[in-house]
């Protein structure tokens, strides 16, 4: 019996992949397709996959080719497979011609013609682009605007800023549209990323939800738990998608730090501490400036308190602010330093423009804890620490532009499914914009 092995991620499954599994089936008696796991997808770039790994793998399995069905997760898997599946043939499409050669010290490798005129990322694009009107300051915008171009279906529509000055960065001088009027960008765009100052979000926000556009804002969404809560009604009322951007959620190595904490692997938690500093460069020193610049609680606090709210829940039974503030705008907080107190539970949040301190993120349990180095919210490693090190457990998720692309695919998805596929709760959001309400009106707050 010969037996073959073929890979492929096989999105949007087309006559392109079934012809291939077509030949690869005709090479001999027995074949094995390797159907790329979603986190191996992500390492090696493919960002745009839009279907799960099990919508994909049961359209392989449809298509009745496959004698056997698994999952390809790692560089390197191939050589195993082929030793554990006792593979004859390797085989793929030519467009790999050359990158499996290889392979040949362990079985006989076949580059197949690949079929011309359709492609997955084809497929993908003849879907509509969203066009992406971005609106803050140019040079807050860049890091966005260059994760976009990594995601299939958004294109950028223009930009809305004060700063309409003759430093507007390159990238964004050959937009449809360039103004200071937001009104005009929503007229080019079916969605809004908003990076404005959060004094602006709720009613940028609510403008766009009222004529139709979809919303990705930069946290937080609002000011007030009551105004975020309003929000999201109004994004259900319209039918359009707001999710609040926090990068870290999407940041793969957080997402599964979450599940496992989650499991039980380090037992039950009782306390979660971050910590985000990072030194202003002046900007929050002068009450001009100060306007400009986000305070450390808006700038860093929806970061600090995700881990806390997605772990120990919105319902604290009590909580302190402390925060040391600006001489010229009582507003602007330097530094400051919350404590949650739940019935089985505590948690610590540092944010700071105006100090520094050690970056890191801690997860408390009965069993062990979770130890995420600095600067923790754009990690792609972490351990899981037990009394016993030799029982410790290392975790590398490849993290590519510190999960900003990952965050507008799921925006994307968000919009084509027509619901939510943000990984912030809406009641994470609610909490994070009620803190810093409490924070504003002096609300459980202590100066220091
Ligand atoms: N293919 C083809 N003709 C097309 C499109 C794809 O023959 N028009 C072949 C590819 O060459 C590949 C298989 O169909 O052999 C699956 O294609 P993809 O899903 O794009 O997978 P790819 O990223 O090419 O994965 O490690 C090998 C890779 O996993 C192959």
């Amino acid at each position: 019996m010969v037996r073959v092995i073929t890979y492929g991620t096989f999105d949007l499954l087309h006559y392109g992949h079934i012809r291939l599994l077509e030949r690869a089936k005709a090479l001999g008696d027995y074949l094995i397709v390797g159907v790329t796991g979603d986190d191996f997808d992500k390492t090696r770039g493919k960002i745009n996959v839009q279907q799960s790994l099990m919508e994909r793998v049961e359209a392989v399995r449809a298509t009745g080719l496959a004698d056997e069905i698994i999952i390809e997760e790692y560089e390197g898997q191939k050589i195993d497979d082929i030793r554990r599946y006792h593979i004859d043939i390797f085989t793929v499409g030519s467009d790999w011609k050359g990158k499996f050669d290889y392979l040949n010290a362990y079985c006989k490798v076949i580059y197949l013609d690949r079929t011309e005129g359709i492609s997955s990322s084809e497929i993908r694009s003849q879907r509509r682009e969203i066009r992406l009107g971005l609106t803050g300051m140019p040079e807050d915008l860049l890091k966005f605007q260059r994760e976009s171009s990594f995601v299939n279906g958004v294109t950028i529509s223009g930009i809305c800023t004060e700063e309409l000055t003759e430093e507007l960065p390159e990238v964004f001088r050959t937009l449809p549209c360039i103004t200071d009027s937001y009104e005009e960008l929503l007229k080019y765009s079916d969605a809004l990323y908003i990076l404005s100052h959060p004094s602006r979000h709720y009613e940028e926000v609510k403008t766009a939800l009222e004529a139709g556009k979809h919303v990705l804002c930069e946290a937080p969404v609002a000011l007030s738990a009551q105004q975020c809560k309003e929000l999201f009604a109004l994004a259900r009322e319209k039918k359009c998608v707001l999710m609040e951007g926090i990068k870290t959620a999407y940041s793969t190595a957080y997402y599964r730090l979450l599940l496992l904490a989650k499991s039980g692997q380090i037992g039950k938690i009782v306390s979660v501490d971050a910590t985000c500093t990072r030194l202003e460069d002046g900007r929050g020193n002068s009450p001009e400036q100060t306007n400009r610049s986000w305070n450390s609680l808006c700038d860093w606090g929806p970061t600090a308190m995700l881990p806390v709210f997605q772990l120990l829940g919105t319902d604290c039974r009590e909580k302190q602010i402390i925060s040391h503030l600006s001489e010229q705008d009582p507003f602007y907080d330097v530094f400051t330093r919350i404590h949650f107190i739940y019935p089985e539970a505590a948690a610590s949040v540092k944010v700071g423009k105006g100090a520094k301190a050690e970056g890191d993120l801690i997860i408390s349990g009965t069993k062990g804890y979770i130890y995420v180095p600095a600067p923790w919210w754009k990690t792609d490693y972490f351990e899981i620490r037990y009394e016993n090190p030799a029982e410790n457990k290392r975790y590398f998720y490849q993290l590519d532009g510190e999960g900003i692309r990952y965050e507008i695919v799921a925006f994307l998805k968000s919009i084509e499914r027509g619901r939510s596929n943000s990984y912030v709760e809406e009641e994470v959001s609610q909490a994070i914009a009620g803190v810093i309400e409490d924070f504003y009106k002096r609300k459980d707050t202590r100066e220091i």
